[in-house]
């Protein structure tokens, strides 16, 4: 038996449903005695980006085997029980980067161009008032990359392809690579026009882009974060968009998802999505087959497509 944590894909929960006793979490009232209810029979979890394997869930499971998550990022499973336990974790890498690095490129322009306000105004029949704003340029802009794993790099190289000088914060120098690193993410943020959250989140990283970070990125200066909310101070970020100590933000991802801010809601400069860098058909199409390949592999006993403990 599986149990799946949220309702993430249409065809993963019909190829699960296929092959395999399907639990469906979020259809329980009571989620905690649906888990004991079904502890002996559950074997692997499915979760996602917004319901993992917390380690109430993984406590309730003595049968878990594997951890099978529909996501690359893995901050809702609790790694360390998982290893301690000796329950296998898979993830979904590399085949949503180019789908979360485009969507990084096109919350830059869609912020800095202003596209989203340009078009809700010509919907609201403004154009013929004439009082259109000019917006900011984005092409030849110094990019600051925060996190130069698989997607931080896709991100970069397509900034390349719009002349941008790149430099990027990371926890260890990549000494092969032509971009410019800061060992200081403020001193990063202090010397970019644009700066990207693209890492994972853990504790080191959690408010990572705090309210220094912030004002050194400054007036003129925009944040997108396609990583995760919580690498953002969330409070601060609103202070100083409506402060205006910073130029803008385009955000996919935030602290209390689907909680957003409504003091943002009023702001043009503010391009807001609700968490949908990998949504695509093509995306979460390639991000179930590895879903169940790792299932699959588990079940044969042949090694796991893209283990992570
Ligand atoms: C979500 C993500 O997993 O890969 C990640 O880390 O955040 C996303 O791909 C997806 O939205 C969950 O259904």
């Amino acid at each position: 038996g599986v149990l799946l944590t949220y309702p993430m894909n249409v065809y993963l929960e019909q190829e699960l449903d296929k092959r395999c006793k399907l639990f469906r979490l979020w259809e329980a009232p009571q989620r905690k005695e649906f888990i004991k209810a079904n502890a002996h029979a559950i074997r692997a979890v499915v979760g996602n980006a917004f319901a993992g394997a917390e380690a109430e869930t993984i406590d309730l499971l003595p049968n878990l085997e594997i951890v099978s998550s529909f996501s690359v990022g893995l901050d809702k499973v609790d790694l360390a029980k998982c290893k301690a336990k000796g329950i296998r974790v898979t993830n979904t890498p590399d085949v949503l980067t180019e789908d979360v690095a485009d969507l990084a490129i096109g919350l830059i322009i869609t912020t800095m161009r202003q596209i989203c306000a340009s078009d809700r105004y010509v919907r609201a029949g403004r154009w013929i008032k004439g009082d259109y704003k000019l917006t900011s340029k984005f092409s030849r802009k110094k990019v600051g990359i925060v996190g130069l794993g698989r997607i931080g790099l896709a991100i970069a190289k397509r900034a390349e392809a719009f002349d941008c000088p790149i430099s990027y914060y990371s926890r260890t120098e990549k000494p092969d690579l032509p971009y410019k690193y800061y060992p200081s993410i403020t001193a990063l943020a202090t010397d970019v026009d644009i700066l990207v959250a693209a890492c994972p989140l853990s504790e080191e990283t959690r408010h990572i882009v705090n309210r220094d970070v912030l004002d050194a990125l400054g007036p003129q200066g925009v944040l997108v974060n396609i990583g995760r909310g919580p690498l953002v101070d969330e409070a601060e970020l609103v202070s100083a968009l409506l402060d205006g100590r910073l130029g803008g933000a385009g955000i996919d991802v935030f602290e209390r998802e689907p909680h957003v801010p409504e003091e943002l809601f009023k702001l043009d400069n503010v391009v807001l999505l609700p968490h949908v860098a990998s949504g695509t058909y093509e995306t979460r199409k390639a991000m179930a087959d590895l879903v169940l390949g790792n299932l699959e592999a588990h079940v044969l006993k042949k090694p796991l497509l893209t283990p992570v403990v």
